[in-house]
Order: structure tokens, then sequence, then C-alpha cells
């Protein structure tokens, strides 16, 4: 909401627009600002521009490798560089040490400019003799192809990137400039952090978007923690979320979803083993891999063969897990306390649901504990898979790196589903947040361990059986949303209306 004010501002209002702009953009953390707009800091010979210097107050000035030119009120009444694919700037390394990089940049490509060489760099970060696109280096690429896009602002945040020279429109550090960036770019701000939050990044995009007459670019819309959480909330009243224990959003507990565990059977009222589908092969779920124990739900991976399997081949030496709650919901709080299984077989805590025409899911996590190089990674999405009863496949998903191994303890995981948007978090701590574009029917919430061999790849023998912890599911709601829905209701139901996807992904 906040966004949307600030645009009606804009819009309306253009000493508002001129104020913003003379703030400019968040200092904290800023390592490298190149603004062509600010022709004081381009030096230039002939039309070429020879050195671009870095107002950021960091000293990294950009020295030009080949003929960048001046383009001097081309861009949205502004000064611009025009790139021939052929140049580029190089920056010495712009950190000390290995950390957390946030990057924004401004460009464009003209139909004229449109039709080079593919995977054309904005921005690269390169150490050593790896390729910018690996670990631990750093590359953001005007497009897959090399077709026109109009003025745009892109961001990309990764953790970990190491130090090392900085390339703008052509890899770090080439000379000649590789991988030359062919079209105009405007301004380039680098960070040496994350953003603690959609609000915070927003300000930056907004910034450059209304100077630059640009459209925001984001391939992952939404914002997505990078780092560590920093302080976590005390649990001083349990009947409350972690993140909200002042009870700002007016939480009301919601039993039907709600379950501490700690019985001696599962309440099969609210829960049901193999409900919806047999598992992901070759791991087949089994009601008996389903057990309560010292209060917790555990859900069991076993390296087994079961008679079952007989009935479909593609289910072999594996067995696994699935509860569901027999009726749906939509919107609402949910947090649970849990430790994911110490193998490569997935955790996961999730929702689903569909109707003739409709499918949609949000993950809340998928974990492979124990997959190599996945063991802090931190899995959210949210799917559409069929809307207007057309299949398809839309997501919209972030990777929090944690800094610890998920499998070693408990955490508590939540997410928040209202009307607006969707708010991932661990500890308390918010750690995602995206416009809720799509999610408006209601859904299942679902526990589960599956084999994915192609994504976290099968479990170790010696690694099994492994077990996935869930201590309690807690659930709130706000004034006006619904309660338990029963399943004759879902598709019976006419629902707030599916939005188009605009853009299919995978
Ligand atoms: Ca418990």
């Amino acid at each position: 909401m906040r966004t949307i004010a600030l645009c009606i501002a804009l819009l309306l209002t253009p000493w508002l627009c001129a104020a913003a702009l003379a703030d400019g953009p968040s200092r904290d953390g800023l390592r490298l600002w190149l603004d062509a707009s600010d022709t004081s800091t381009l030096e230039v010979q002939g039309n070429s521009i020879t050195r671009w210097r870095d107002k950021s107050g960091a000293g990294n000035d950009a020295v030009a490798a080949g003929q960048p030119q001046l383009l001097p009120t081309d861009f949205n009444g502004r000064a611009a560089i025009r790139f021939s694919g052929r140049d580029g700037f190089n920056v010495a390394a712009i950190a000390g040490k290995t950390g957390p990089v946030t990057a924004f940049i401004v460009s464009r490509r003209a139909e004229a400019q449109a039709g080079g060489a593919g995977w054309q760099r904005l921005i690269s970060i390169r150490s050593g003799d790896v390729a910018d696109n690996k670990p631990p280096n750093f590359c953001l690429s005007g497009e897959a192809k090399s077709d026109a896009y109009p003025p745009s602002v892109k961001v990309m945040s990764k953790d970990a990137i190491a130090s090392g020279p900085v390339g703008i429109g052509a890899v770090g550090g080439s000379r000649p400039p590789k991988q030359g960036f062919h079209g105009d770019i405007a301004e380039v701000l680098i960070y040496d952090r994350g953003f603690v939050s959609e609000g915070a990044l927003r300000d930056v995009l907004d910034y450059l978007a209304a100077k630059w007459g640009a459209e925001v670019d984001r391939n992952d819309a939404g914002w997505t923690r990078v780092g560590p959480l920093g302080p976590t909330p005390p649990m001083s009243n349990p009947g409350l979320p972690l993140s909200d224990q002042q009870n700002r959003g007016g939480w009301t507990r919601f039993e039907a979803f709600s379950d501490e565990f700690n019985g001696t059977a599962l309440d099969t009222q609210k829960w049901e083993p193999l409900r919806s589908w047999k598992g992901r092969p070759p791991g087949l779920f089994c009601a008996s891999n389903v057990t309560l124990d010292k209060g917790c739900l555990v859900l069991t991976m076993r390296k087994e063969t079961v008679p079952a399997m007989k009935k479909d081949p593609k289910y072999h030496d594996y067995t696994s897990a699935i509860l569901e709650t027999i009726r749906y919901t939509r919107y609402g709080y949910f947090e649970i306390r849990a430790r994911p299984m110490n193998s490569a077989g997935s955790s996961s805590f999730w929702f689903a649901g569909s109707a003739k025409t409709w499918q949609i899911e949000i993950d809340v996590f998928e974990i492979g504990a124990k997959a190599a190089g996945r063991e802090c990674a931190y899995n959210m999405n949210a799917h559409v898979f069929r809307y207007d009863g057309k299949d398809g496949h839309w997501n919209s998903g972030g990777v929090w790196q944690a800094p610890w191994r998920f499998a070693d303890d408990f955490h508590v995981y939540g997410l928040e589903w209202s009307p607006q948007q969707l708010v991932y978090y661990v500890d308390g701590v918010a750690v995602r947040s995206l416009p809720n574009t799509h999610w408006h029917q209601p859904m299942r919430l679902i526990f589960d361990s599956e084999t994915m061999p192609d994504w976290f790849g099968l479990p170790k023998d010696e690694d099994l059986p492994s077990t996935f912890h869930i201590d309690y599911i807690r659930a709130w709601k706000q004034p006006g949303w619904e309660g338990a829905i029963d399943e004759k209701q879902v598709e019976a139901q006419t629902w707030s209306p599916l939005k188009a996807p605009t853009s299919p992904t995978r």
C-alpha cells in the first residue's frame, strides 16, 4: 500500500518527485554509484567516455575499455552511455572480502541494437579463473537473448560474493571487453549488503524508475532476505505468532488447523495420510511412516521395499510420508516448530488446492537438509498450475541461505497468507515477501517428505531412516477470513477470480 501511495504521489505532485530524486538512493553500504545524468562525473575525449567517476564516496572510479559513447540528452531527457558490444568499464574490487552484494542498473536496448551475441553482461564481478556466472562470482545480464527491451531497472541480490574486479557492460576485469553489452546504460548502484525489507528495496527501485522513466524488471517479484536473520524475537506468548508477539495484526487462534501433536494418536478429524497422491518416485508414501513421538509429529523416510510397490514399478527402494488436513482454508498465519530430516530426502511444509478451473500451491519450505550444497537453502515458492481452465506453470520463488544447517536443530517457520501479501518467516523474522497476486483460493495444509532425485539427489543409505520432526502447528486468522472449508464447497463456490499469470516460468 505504501508503494501505491508513493506512485500516486509521484504522478500527481512533481515537487514530491523532485524531492525524492534530490535525496537520491540509500548511501548505507553503497560502494559504487555511477550516474551518467551527472555529466560532471564523465571524462570525455571526443565523444568517447574514458572515465566514469564514482559518486559513492568510495573512490571506485570506472575506467573505460573500448569506446563507450556519450548520449547527451537521449535517456528520459538525461545523459546516458552507449555501448557497442565491444565496450565496457573496469572497476577495481569494491569489497575487501567475500560477502553480500546488491546491484541495481538502469539500461535499455533499442531495436537497432538488438540481435547481437546472447548473454551480454550489464554487471559482472569475477575473482580468479571461475566464470562470472558461477559462485562466488556475480553477473547480471541484459536479457537471455539479445532482444530489444524498454528502459528497465534491474536488481539482483546475492550472498557470499567474492571480492574481485567489477565490469560494467562487460565481464569483470576483461580487456578487451568480453560478452560486451549492446545498448545504453544510465545508472549503476552496487551495495555490499542485502536489503532488510521489500520496502527498503522499493525505495531504491522507485528512485531509479522515476528518474529514468524506466520499468522495474525483477526476474523474481518480491523480496528475499540476504544474509543472517539478525536479532530474533523471544517467544513470550505461545498464543501469538512469533513475529507478532504484541498482536498488532489482531490474530485469533484458528484451532481447526492447529495441533500440538502431544497426544498418542493423530487427530483423524483434522488429518489424513495418503489423501491425494502416492509420492514422488521412487519414494512411496506409507501411512506407517507417519507417527507421533515425544510430543512431535514424525515423518520418516526409509530404505525398504514394500509389497505395495509391486503395483507400480516406478516406486522402489524408498518409503516416505505425507500428512494433509482433511479440510481446506484460505488466508491465515501458520507457524510450525520443526527439524527437517538429516538426509537428502525433502522436508516440506506446503499448501495445495485445485478445482476444475484452477490449481494453486504455496510452498512455505522445501528443504533438502543433507542434499549436497543445499544444506542451508530455504526454498520458498508460490505456484499457479492452472487458471481459467488452462494448464500452465507460473512460479514466484526465492531462496534464503541460512547461516546454519537446518537439520541441526529445531527452528520456528511461519507463513502469513493474507489477501494482500505472502510473508515467509524463520524464527519470527521475515525472510521473503511478495504481493498476493494469485493465491486467493482455498488450500489444504500438507507436511511431507519426498525423494527428489532431480533436485536433492537420492538419500545415502547410511542416512536412512531419517526423520522430519514437527513439534506443533499453530494457526491464526484475522476478522472476516474464512475458517475451515469442506472440500465440496471448494468446487461449488466461486472464489475471487484467479488472475492470469503474466509470464510463465520453467
Ligand atoms: Ca508438541
